[in-house]
């Protein structure tokens, strides 16, 4: 999974080299005041890695949830959708949502994932071709949140779109609006959208599925200042960072930090930073919506709420999205 909710200015000093992009964001969150760093990066392996032991943990309930959903109302998502649709994927994580929507869907004409690691489609999009040989697999390599065009004939076939996973949560309600007028250009007039939205709930929960037991949501967090070192000539110590998840209230969202458990002054690739002590480098928000909350952000960027269900916990949200005009 690969998502940006920060667009980032590049620091011009920065060498444009295969991890230049990375290296000028680092520079340029860990010289900003307040420092932060762009979620996206969190997925190299071993960040993937842990990201998929994440959605397994008993504290984080999002996963198995949305997955509960979607084998539940698998019917009734089917019913909104044009029998022969193509359905166009925004990002492309594991594909094991997909797989509870396809059940639902056989007359699904082809399945159109969009990412930004072709190498990773191009391996989903063999296996699924073996699960599902009447299918036809289109991978899209493309930024999603950024206007793409889709492969030559789809322009006038009947679209729907996919979003599962809170995805959506990562971006600064502004950017979700846009992004979601963005996919409104690209599925047009008509179309339905499926996305998955995580719940406004109590602190308790909310914290906890951000800062489990066994520590791997810890490990995940960490696991950015070890990709540093690792990719970027970084002298960080991760053992001198704390991992900290909050849910900020006021703006409705989680908010993972990593807090320095000291003064002191790192260097990646030739620059320092300082750091006071409880200093800290604010590294993913994950925004919750209450159902009226959404329903009006999708009204703002041209979609109608058709359907939205939730389990029966309250705990997590799909809608069924109508794009208008
Ligand atoms: C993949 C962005 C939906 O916000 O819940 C999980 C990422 N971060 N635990 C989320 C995440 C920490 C996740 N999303």
């Amino acid at each position: 999974m690969t998502i940006d909710p920060r667009l980032t200015d590049s620091s011009p000093a920065a060498p444009i080299t295969e991890n230049g992009l990375f290296l000028a964001d680092v520079w340029d969150g860990l010289g900003a005041s307040p420092k932060a760093l762009p979620a996206k990066y969190f997925y190299d392996a071993a960040g993937s890695a842990l990201f998929e032991e994440i959605t397994v943990l008993p504290e984080y309930y999002p996963t198995r949830t949305e997955l509960g959903i979607l084998d539940a109302q698998g019917p009734a998502i089917a019913a909104l959708l044009p029998e022969d649709a193509a359905l166009v994927e925004f990002g492309s994580g594991s594909t094991a949502k997909l797989r509870r929507l396809l059940r639902h869907l056989p007359g699904l004409s082809a399945y159109l994932p969009v990412d930004v690691s072709g190498e990773f489609l191009r391996e989903q999009a063999e296996t699924l071709r073996g699960d599902f040989p009447g299918l036809a697999v289109e991978p899209v390599v493309a930024d999603f949140t950024r206007p793409f065009a889709l492969p030559p004939g789809y322009g006038d076939r009947a679209l729907a779109g996919f979003f599962p996973g809170s995805t959506i949560g990562n971006f600064e309600p502004n950017e979700a609006a846009r992004l979601l007028e963005v996919f409104g250009r690209i599925l047009g007039t008509g179309a339905t959208l499926v996305l998955g939205v995580d719940l406004v709930k109590d602190r308790a929960v909310l914290e906890a599925a951000y800062d489990d037991a066994a520590g791997v949501t810890a490990a995940f967090n960490l696991n950015l200042l070890h990709r540093i070192n690792r990719e970027l000539d970084g002298a960080i110590d991760p053992d001198s960072f704390a991992h900290r998840a909050v849910f900020n209230e006021a703006a409705s969202r989680i908010e993972m930090h990593l807090v320095s458990r000291r003064a002191q002054t790192v260097r990646v690739a030739g620059r320092s930073f300082s750091f006071r002590e409880g200093e800290s480098i604010h590294t993913e928000n994950s925004y919750k919506y209450t159902l009226d909350g959404f329903r009006a952000l999708a009204a703002r960027a041209g979609w109608a709420s058709v359907e939205a269900w939730t389990d029966a916990d309250g705990l997590f949200s799909v809608y069924a999205l109508r794009r208008e005009a």
